[in-house]
């Protein structure tokens, strides 16, 4: 991104010497403890379906399990991210700029009460609180590669439902060509908004045929509890293919237009980021080559660096959204 390196991790905490307690770990130990009962009966409940029913307040930690998945591609058998270092490690610039800023500010970040304004080109335009919005669908567990535009990758277990839930039920109009995602800006919550290194809002985009892909995600969890504040708290959107940016944090507005909407990065660089920003290991960032990628925690930083695969390996399931396009031309 403009003001930084593809690499920055000599400049921080080398994510892998951060004492992982891992999403396999932490999630079987605490799966196989409700099992036993050994918790009680009242945090076994928030195992079951009652939990989705009446999610509690987001407070940290507190369990958000996700049902299994029957999207095509949902699961990667990649091995997931220590918890640790995708907690540890995250852009959110309205937090700072720093990768270990986000975990230190985001407590601020006040989640409750919280409510997303649907607008623009649908039938049922409202404005849903986040009580009524979890309960829109049955939670999944989806385990997707995220690869950042700055050259690593990770492995996060979310948990949320397919976006498509959520547009069905608004039901758009045949204007309706683009989705817009609009983030929280408070200066009050958010000490890097005091920065000009975007324009804020944070804003990004979609088309209308991507929004309803059943990989995009609407997430408000991560390795079966609600999302850390770092991690965009409390819903967030996750596009699997395409580069980290895309997936809006904190949304608060999702907006359906008939015109392709502007995007922060966009209109930051515009020749650095388009609006489509598919994960393309043969369209080169001007400044950087985005063939391979530093899996953060697993390769070491002086390791070799893995291939970056076409639409972040999940070509069979969007490539067709893209057919006859010039993927160098519209990146
Ligand atoms: N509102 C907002 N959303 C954002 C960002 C941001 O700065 N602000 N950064 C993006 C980038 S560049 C990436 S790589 C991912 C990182 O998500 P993670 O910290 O959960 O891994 O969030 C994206 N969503
Ligand atoms: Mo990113």
């Amino acid at each position: 991104m403009p003001f930084l390196r593809p690499d920055r991790g000599f400049d921080h905490p080398v994510p892998s010497e951060i004492t992982p307690r891992t999403l396999v770990e932490g999630r079987r130990d605490w799966m196989k403890r409700v099992a036993a009962g050994a918790l009680g009966p009242s945090l076994a409940a928030w195992a079951g379906r009652e939990a989705l029913a009446q999610p509690a307040a987001a407070a940290k930690g507190t369990p958000l399990p996700g049902g299994k998945s029957a999207v095509a591609g949902a699961v990667t058998m990649d091995k997931p991210t220590a918890r640790q270092d995708a907690t540890s490690y995250n852009n959110f610039y309205e937090f700072g700029t720093d990768k270990a800023d986000p975990a230190r500010t985001a407590g601020t970040l006040k989640t409750r009460p919280w409510t997303v304004a649907i607008e623009g080109a649908v039938k049922k335009p409202r404005t849903i609180g986040l009580d009524d919005l979890m309960k829109l669908a049955p939670m999944e567990e989806r385990i997707y590669r995220l690869r950042c535009v700055e050259g690593w990758s990770m492995v996060i277990p979310w948990v949320g439902f397919s976006l498509a839930e959520l547009i069905r039920q608004v039901e758009p109009t045949g204007n309706a060509k683009y989705v817009e995602f609009i983030t929280l800006a408070d200066k009050a919550q958010m000490p890097g908004l005091r920065s000009g290194v975007l324009d804020w809002p944070y804003a990004e985009g979609l088309r209308m045929d991507e929004a309803m892909h059943p990989l995009t995600l609407l997430a408000f969890g991560m390795y079966g509890e609600v999302l850390p504040n770092q991690n965009g708290a409390p819903v967030r959107l996750v596009v699997p293919w395409k580069y980290g940016f895309k997936s809006a944090k904190s949304l608060v507005k999702i907006r359906f237009t008939e015109q392709q909407p502007g995007t922060s990065w966009n209109k930051a660089a515009q020749q650095e980021y388009g609006f489509y920003s598919n994960v393309n290991p043969k369209v080169d960032h001007p400044r950087w080559s985005q063939a391979t990628e530093r899996r953060i925690g697993e390769d070491g930083i002086f390791a070799k660096k893995r291939p970056t695969l076409m639409f972040n390996g999940y070509e069979a399931q969007v490539g067709q959204l893209y057919a006859g396009m010039d993927l160098a031309k519209f990146y």
